[in-house]
């Protein structure tokens, strides 16, 4: 199954039989003062730089947030999007609670975003089926519903199910569904990798959907985060994970590395590619 992104002029194919796409995670201000900062005093050098940076490590999507307290992202995130496609000619990713936010963003964007994200909840397939499908757009959608986060595979698959079917009830057709089995840090619980990457493997397996992840969540309250990143990264695109939301300065080259140990990547061309750039 394919899903297809775009910038300006660009498309990206996201495939659950092809190579890993990688969808950068770094413009968001969880724990990056300078963000809020810059974004405060109406400056997007830094957002910039972190775009730059991104596609230089090998992002082919870039991840949108920029939600922080007491901000308007109603107004900020259209804002943001526009400086960004205005300079880099590469699809989004638009990560916002809210709505209205998601909606303004979309009214000035180019080309085909992913909007994230989308839920079981009704509430949430209720505001956000209908602007997915007037502007386009691709959903993520994320394995929880109206009783919350479930640690049962099976039942986080039957709520991806869900929101299948109800995307396509909406018109938005069903490739243009990714999902997202939920990965929670294993700090706080030791089983949360476990549940995910079981997750992974069946909707893999039953609905050959794309599938992202906010990778990096699951070494929060950790030492040595590269380390616990990069063996869960390997394990989950091994059983079915295809454009996690990552940070491609650390994470890119174990994505290569587990494409050519997967058969993806002929005479370990991108492989070698990437390392040559790196020297
Ligand atoms: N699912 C979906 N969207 C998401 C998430 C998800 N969006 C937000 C988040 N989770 C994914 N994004 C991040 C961004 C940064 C970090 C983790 C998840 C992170 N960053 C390091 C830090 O804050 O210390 C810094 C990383 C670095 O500098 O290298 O941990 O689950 N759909």
């Amino acid at each position: 199954m394919k899903t297809i992104l775009s910038g300006r002029t660009r498309e990206v194919i996201i495939d659950t039989g092809g190579p890993v796409v990688i969808i950068g995670e770094s413009i968001n201000p969880t724990r990056r003062k300078k963000l809020v900062t810059t974004l405060q005093e109406g400056n997007f050098d830094f957002v910039l730089e972190l775009a730059e940076n991104q596609i230089k490590a090998g992002a082919d999507v870039l991840d949108v947030n920029v939600g922080f307290p007491g901000v308007d992202d109603v107004k900020l995130l259209p804002e943001t999007v526009r400086i960004l496609q205005d300079r880099f000619d590469i699809p989004l990713c638009l990560d916002s609670p809210n709505p209205r936010a998601i909606e303004a963003a979309l009214k000035i964007a180019a080309g085909k975003c992913l909007i994230n994200s989308v839920n079981g909840e009704e509430a949430s397939l209720k505001a956000l089926l209908p602007v997915a499908k007037e502007f386009g757009a691709a959903i993520i959608g994320l394995c929880m519903d109206d009783d919350g986060i479930t640690h049962d595979p099976e039942k986080r698959l039957s709520i991806a199910e869900k929101i299948i079917e109800r995307a396509v009830k909406a018109g938005i057709k069903a490739e243009d569904v990714v999902i997202d089995p939920l990965a929670m840090a294993v700090s706080a619980d030791p089983q949360a990798c476990r549940v995910t990457l079981e997750t992974i493997r069946l909707v893999h397996q039953k609905l050959d959907h794309n599938i992202t992840q906010g990778a990096s969540n699951i070494s929060f309250g950790l030492p040595d985060r590269e380390s616990l990143n990069s063996a869960y990264m390997a394990m989950s695109v091994y059983n079915g994970l295809t454009c996690p939301i990552a940070n491609p300065e650390k994470i890119t080259s174990i994505v290569r590395a587990a494409d050519l140990v997967l058969g993806r990547d002929d005479f370990a061309v991108r492989f070698v590619e990437y390392f040559q750039s790196r020297q």
